[in-house]
């Protein structure tokens, strides 16, 4: 199944047959103080950097979160889809589960954004599925519940089919449903890593959606966390994962990933691996 996302002309087709669609994780907050005081004054230069640096390392779509700032999201978002369309091209994938923040990014975006995200919550799809499907969104669903996220790979494939059902009965196609499994920390739970491959395996298999993973929690609590995240990329590539989100700044993970894909069959005559190469070799 493909998901086409972005603006006529400049699109993005998640699918395996075009390699792993890099989906670049840095406009986030997240433990970043500063960034986060900037977000809160309403400054978003920090966001038209990263934008910019993703976009030059080759990101295909760049997630946009603002919600860790302590600021108004409904009014951030927007903003921040609007300052990064001002300067890349690539389409944006929006971070957010607060309704009118999606909404109103939504009403800003001139093309079709991926939605990150709903869950298997009744509460979550009732209220966020019908906003995707009003704007023709593509939405991400994560394989978590009221009750968390499963332990097992049943569990996690069960609340995969029940958000693929839930899109379609709200006029979301299902080539339109990204599924993700969820990584969680190896320090915690041995066989979580296991689990989430093999839940990436059978959501390929049974449901036939992509599949997106973020791969940093995996190595939370560990040292050296970038070989675990490389390792678990590639991996999660061989699973039959189509989308990671990821820092693509991060020569290691983005070579981890690219280096995967020739290896699945995924790069024909390693066009792009070698593509990459070149544009290394030329910028240094
Ligand atoms: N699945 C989906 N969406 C997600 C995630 C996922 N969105 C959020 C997250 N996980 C992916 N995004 C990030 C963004 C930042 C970091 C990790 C994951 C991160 N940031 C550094 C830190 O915390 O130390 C910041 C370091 C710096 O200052 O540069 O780790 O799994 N669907």
């Amino acid at each position: 199944m493909e998901t086409i996302i972005g603006m006529p002309g400049k699109q993005r087709v998640i699918a395996a047959a075009c390699g792993t669609t890099l989906i670049g994780e840095r406009i986030n907050p997240t433990n970043r103080r500063s960034f986060s005081a900037e977000l809160e004054q309403g400054c978003l230069d920090t966001v038209a950097q990263e934008a910019l640096r993703q976009q030059e390392a080759g990101a295909h779509v760049l997630d946009v979160n603002v919600g860790a700032a302590g600021a108004d999201e409904v009014k951030l978002l927007p903003q921040a889809v609007q300052a990064v369309m001002d300067v890349v091209d690539v389409p944006v994938c929006l971070d957010s589960a607060n309704r009118e923040a999606l909404r109103a990014a939504l009403r800003v975006y001139p093309g079709k954004a991926l939605v990150n995200s709903v869950n298997g919550e009744e509460h979550s799809l009732r209220s966020l599925l019908p906003v995707v499907a009003n704007h023709g969104a593509a939405v991400i669903g994560l394989t978590m519940d009221d009750n968390g996220i499963p332990p097992d790979v049943d569990g996690r494939v069960r609340i995969a089919a029940k958000i693929v059902r839930e899109a379609e009965a709200c006029g979301i196609p299902a080539h339109d449903v990204v599924i993700d499994p969820l990584t969680m920390a190896v320090a915690t739970d041995s066989q979580t890593g296991a689990v989430t491959l093999q839940a990436v395996a059978r959501i390929r298999a049974e449901l036939g959606v992509n599949v997106v993973l973020g791969a940093s929690n995996v190595s939370f609590g560990l040292p050296e966390r970038v070989v675990l995240n490389a390792a678990f990329l590639a991996m999660a590539v061989y699973a039959g994962m189509t989308a990671a989100i990821t820092d693509v700044t991060n020569q290691a993970l983005k070579k981890a990933v690219l280096a995967a894909d020739v290896l699945v069959g995924r790069d024909d005559f390693s066009q792009r691996y070698i593509a990459a190469y070149r544009a290394d070799q030329s910028s240094s």
